[in-house]
């Protein structure tokens, strides 16, 4: 053996053998070892920490049990935001990047000036990769001397002028695009090298992870590498700190887990009787074994008390996806022959949701807290009192200032924090860490939430009667910590307040807000006589006074007009006066105030127009069990036209209705 091997092979040998006590001392001052440990997609609820009764993870509790648990960590509903926030220290409304588009190709974010005349609002674009002049976390701990590493999705650049070797990772391994691990979660995964040709007919996917034997799974090789890159780390110079930043694939799609695992798993049963998603505790407990190796080599390698250890998620847990009423599942049906990590999943999970958030409301996606409310543990030896809880309200745009607090390093004053750190938290002083914070996800169904205290405020810019309430909606979360009530209507000086603190933030940071669309030409609002139309919502659909009625005309396939204000129980008696030229069929849908959401199993109740110029009278009887919130009136679609008269619902001896009979043009 050269001896210059020879000599480096002595050191890594001495070094890896080294128990705590005869390793070299670390310098007093010496900035501690980072690794921000990010899990994908996975739940408040998805651990024992957490409260899970199903789930097998006892990395997570044992970090819980050695650290602190933050139970009001929150961050964006969805992926490529908070991967942002959290290496910029930026809020959203600041870095632009809004949606989970990072392995898109590069577009900077932008607000339209105009839109479609059917289109109310302007809502702005998301950049789909992070600014290469933002400062990132890994850039500033670099600049400190740090030796930096990423390893695991990225999903903030498509390209490589984007990539995190050019934002202040010294080593990297990772791929693009990447909204799930490449190819699948076995290996080969069919990465080719940035500048390569990939072999004819396979997916275009660039990067760095290299294949491992056939079968290997990624969350086992992720592990090995972080690991790797600790002990390399170490081993080069042990006065110098590493930042590793392990970005699991798990537990987000498409779900690739390892069967053994998932057949021990499938005899487990929640007393809770919520969770029940075996492949979900598979995919768990690999993530929870990688955590647990990873802590065992910072064990080892004596240094698990200079090492800040921080695991959060980047979104609520995923509870739609692979459903019966999954959108995507007409695709999915077809792919099942063909797909063999959707028919294994079938075959464990058959049409369950990923994981289930009880007590929260909703999921990944969504503005409610199932969305938005992620596990976020701190370990911190010597410094973080182990085994506590800490209720302040934090988010994914605190970690960037908290750790340069931690590590003694001065912000750039280039580079604005929007966070706030919470270093005082983690020390147990009893200040509260901030007074409010702000999600900002302004899409279509989406909007922005405002907390403060125990309050949530969620924002929305237009209606969508069905799928949320109004625009705004109120919540005292410690009462009411599933969401059932909304007190927007009771509170509107609560609202007042909780809005002012959304436009601070919009002034603080020059944020893209959506806007009202100057070309927009309202159907029924703005043509018809007084009120003739209110109360109903024409969507997907414009409407034309005609003489005696409003001409509908669909602009996308799923067009109906919408009411809140049917507020009838049990069976309801319809009577519609329609003609259409072409005739057809359409139905009436509804979602009682029992139910949270439409049911998308629920067919509706059909109804026949016969094609011809003439008004017909149709009728029949909705079979409604409860109280209707939501009633929707399908027209006939297909490109065509549908006139309306008069449309009229009767329960119990009570009426709503329309009359468009004296409508004129
Ligand atoms: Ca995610």
């Amino acid at each position: 053996m050269p001896r210059r091997l020879l000599l480096v092979v002595a050191i890594l040998i001495t070094t890896l053998a080294c128990p705590p006590a005869c390793r070299p001392a670390w310098a007093a001052d010496r900035p501690p070892n980072v690794v921000l440990f990010l899990v994908d997609d996975m739940g408040w609820m998805d651990s024992t920490p957490y409260g899970s009764t199903y789930y097998d993870t006892p990395n997570m509790q044992r970090l819980a049990d050695r650290g602190m648990r933050f139970t009001r960590a929150y961050s964006q509903p969805i992926c490529s935001p908070t991967r942002a926030c959290l290496l910029t220290g930026h809020n959203a409304a600041r870095h632009g990047i809004i949606v989970p588009a990072g392995h898109k190709p590069p577009v900077a974010r932008s607000l339209p000036t105009s839109g479609p005349a059917n289109v109310p609002m302007l809502y702005p674009a998301s950049q789909t990769y992070l600014d290469p002049a933002a400062y990132t976390l890994a850039e500033a701990l670099r600049d400190a001397g740090y030796r930096t590493g990423h390893f695991g999705k990225w999903h903030l650049g498509l390209t490589e002028p984007h990539w995190p070797e050019r934002q202040g990772f010294d080593v990297a391994f990772h791929c693009h695009p990447d909204p799930g691990p490449p190819g699948g979660y076995f290996s080969p995964y069919g990465v080719s090298p940035p500048g390569t040709d990939p072999p004819k007919g396979a997916k275009r996917v660039f990067g760095t992870i290299t294949d491992g034997p056939p079968g290997e799974y990624i969350t086992d090789r992720l592990s090995d590498e972080a690991i790797r890159f600790v002990e390399e780390s170490v081993a080069a110079d042990t006065r110098r700190p590493f930042f590793l930043n392990l970005w699991h694939y798990g537990v987000h799609g498409p779900w690739g887990h390892k069967e053994p695992l998932t057949a021990e798993m499938a005899n487990r049963t929640d007393p809770s009787g919520r969770q029940d998603n075996s492949v979900m505790a598979s995919m768990l407990k690999s993530v929870d074994d990688s955590l647990g190796r990873l802590l065992d080599t910072l064990d080892r390698l004596g240094i698990a008390d200079d090492t800040l250890v921080i695991f959060t998620s980047d979104n609520g847990g995923n509870t739609h996806s692979n459903t019966q009423t999954d959108k995507k599942n007409d695709a999915n049906a077809k792919q099942e022959s063909a797909n063999p990590t959707l028919a294994s999943y079938r075959k464990w999970a058959g049409y369950r949701p990923p994981t289930n958030n009880a007590p929260l409301r909703d999921g990944k996606g969504t503005l409610y807290e199932g969305g938005v409310r992620v596990p976020l543990m701190v370990r911190f030896p010597g410094r973080v009192k182990p085994g506590t809880t800490n209720d302040a309200l934090v988010g994914c745009t605190d970690v960037y200032p908290t750790v340069l607090e931690l590590a003694g390093l001065a912000r750039r004053p280039d580079h604005p924090i929007d966070g706030v750190s919470y270093a005082a938290a983690l020390r147990g002083e009893a200040r509260p860490t901030r007074d409010s914070y702000v999600i900002w996800f302004p899409v279509q169904r989406g909007g922005v939430i405002a907390y403060q205290g125990d309050w949530k405020l969620i924002r929305r810019y237009e209606e969508h009667p069905g799928d949320y309430e109004g625009t705004r909606e109120l919540f005292n979360l410690a009462d009411d910590l599933g969401e059932t009530t909304n007190l927007a209507a009771r509170m509107p000086e609560k609202v007042k307040e909780l809005d002012a603190v959304i436009d601070r933030l919009v002034a603080d940071t020059g944020a893209l807000a959506p806007t009202p669309n100057p070309a927009y030409r309202a159907g029924p609002t703005a043509e018809k006589p007084a009120d003739a139309f209110a109360g109903l919502v024409a969507q997907q659909c414009t409407a034309k006074p005609i003489a005696g009625g409003y001409r509908i005309e669909g602009t996308a396939a799923r067009h109906y007009l919408g009411t809140a204000q049917v507020k009838l129980s049990g069976p309801i008696h319809v009577d519609l006066r329609l003609r259409a030229a072409a005739g057809g069929e359409g139905f009436i849908t509804w979602r009682t105030t029992a139910e949270e959401a439409l049911p998308r199993d629920r067919k509706g109740v059909p109804f026949t127009l016969a094609a011809g110029d003439q008004w017909q009278d149709v009728s029949f009887d909705l079979p409604v069990a409860g109280t209707t919130a939501i009633v929707r009136l399908h027209l006939p679609a297909g490109g065509q036209p549908v006139d309306v008269q008069s449309i009229r619902y009767t329960a119990g001896g009570r009426t709503k209705a329309w009359d468009f009979s004296a409508v004129t043009p």
